[in-house]
């Protein structure tokens, strides 16, 4: 007999089929047992009465997190689906056969049952592999899944080809102290901070393209927002008259993205009383306006022109009282915290760049790079950096390239924003942090 998924089970009434799962839990009632069991599709509630001697025998010895297959009747449940949430609650499967495929060899170290686990942190990560079989917490991932997926979509449909590029490098791309230096056989090597570099090359071939994939930060920090592998969803084009054509083009994506997740992950998102606004018009503000708005507003200062977490909390807090919007575009950032690939305004204090900030948290930069190849080299120079260690990106710029623009998107942080999650780490299967490696 075929396999049948228990999502299918409502429309099997009366047939006898074989499913395959974990047990979710275990209850006796007088000489029934109950056994909630759950795959992949759902979840459905299982009665084995004393009469199938077999079965009812294999399944005394059943616990939680057993690894079972069944066949049995599905019947239609006494009392229908009113009193489950589950899209399965108006059937039952009356079990005919048990077998045990595989069983925990020792008592599990958490209950993974209950609706919320209800464990701090560092235990949740401890125990990753048994606690991301709760059904809330895969509901995170389920989210993460579609965000990957209607990312790749909708850049497809924008005309981005997808790119996968090195993660090895000579050089650290996104300069700054936070690049993880690596022994490489007889050299030294980074791990790649970003896609920086082969974007632009690539945008200088493809026009437009796009990456999905790991980046490396070696920050020291411990915040709810930095963790020290992300993956980024980057995005470079070409043939862009200013950075304003970049913000267009993101704000289109980030509408369709969050539509679809709101779309296709409503029982997801229902489990975390998650709700997603929709889209239409992200707002822009220059980054000066944004401090003007925290001075008076929020009566904090910044000592120079650049904002700190705070700070870009309360500019979404303004945003969203004024605006109704949860996201928000801050532009013009000063050139001096920007890198050296940024496009400097008609003010050469300041960049033709934006950080897009989201529900109190950045979670994506951007801008107009210079494509001019002596303009590069003059920026590196200002920057203090070498342009002899950065050969193969400056042929990018010597043998021509196009006006292009493009973002880095942390993908964590939006899912984190999406459902509330105290911790960026609670939106990675296998966070690595500062004291983190395992498992
Ligand atoms: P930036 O350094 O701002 O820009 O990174 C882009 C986005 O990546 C995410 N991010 C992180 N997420 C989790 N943990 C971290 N430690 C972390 N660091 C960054 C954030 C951030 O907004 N090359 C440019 C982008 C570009 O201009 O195209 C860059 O890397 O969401």
């Amino acid at each position: 007999m075929e396999r049948t998924m228990i999502g299918e089970t409502p429309g099997l009434i009366g047939q006898v089929v074989k499913l395959q799962g974990w047990v979710n839990i275990r209850r006796d009632h007088g000489k029934l047992i109950f056994i909630d069991l759950r795959d992949r599709s759902g979840k459905i509630q299982m009665v084995i009465i004393p009469d199938k001697e077999e079965a009812h025998k294999a399944a005394k010895e059943i616990r939680g997190e057993y690894i079972i297959e069944v066949e049995g009747l599905v019947k239609a449940r006494p009392g229908g689906a009113k009193n489950e949430k589950l899209p399965t609650g108006g059937v039952e499967i009356e079990v005919e056969k048990l077998n045990i495929i595989s069983k925990p060899e020792v008592e599990l170290p958490i209950d993974v049952s209950t609706e919320d686990l209800n464990l701090n942190l560092d235990t949740l990560l401890d125990n990753r592999t048994i606690a991301l079989r709760n059904d809330k917490i895969k509901s995170i991932f389920r989210i993460y899944s579609e965000l990957l997926r209607s990312y790749a979509e909708v850049m497809n449909q924008a005309g981005f080809t997808e790119i996968k590029t090195p993660k090895i490098l000579n050089a650290a791309t996104e300069g700054g102290a936070n690049f993880f230096k690596i022994k490489y056989f007889e050299q030294d090597a980074f791990l790649a901070q970003s896609p920086q570099f082969y974007k632009q090359a690539m945008a200088g071939v493809f026009e437009r393209v796009f990456e999905i994939g790991p980046l490396f930060r070696a920050e020291p920090h411990f915040t709810t927002r930095h963790v020290n592998e992300f993956i980024g969803l980057d995005g470079e084009m070409a043939f862009v008259d200013s950075f304003e054509d970049v913000m267009a083009q993101l704000e289109k994506i980030m509408i369709l993205v969050m539509a679809s997740i709101a779309k296709n992950c409503q029982a997801d998102l229902e489990k975390y009383e998650a709700q997603i606004l929709p889209v239409e018009k992200i707002p822009r503000m220059k980054l000066t306006e944004a401090l003007d708005i925290l001075d008076k507003e929020y009566g904090k200062k910044m000592e120079e022109v650049d904002i700190d977490a705070e700070g870009e909390r309360m500019i979404c807090d303004w945003v969203k009282k004024n605006h109704n919007c949860d996201f928000v575009f801050l532009t013009h950032y000063p050139t001096s915290i920007r890198p050296f690939y940024s496009m400097p305004s008609a003010d050469p204090q300041y960049t033709e760049t934006f950080d897009l900030l989201f529900m109190g948290v950045e979670i994506a930069s951007g801008g107009q790079r210079i494509h001019d190849y002596n303009q590069l080299v003059a920026s590196m120079q200002k920057h203090k950096l070498n342009p002899e260690d950065f050969k193969h990106y400056l042929d990018i710029f010597k043998y021509g390239i196009p006006p292009h623009g493009g973002w880095g998107l942390g993908s964590e942080r939006i899912v984190q924003k999406i459902l509330g999650l105290g911790s960026i780490k609670e939106a990675i299967l296998f966070p690595r942090d500062v004291k983190r490696l395992t498992p």
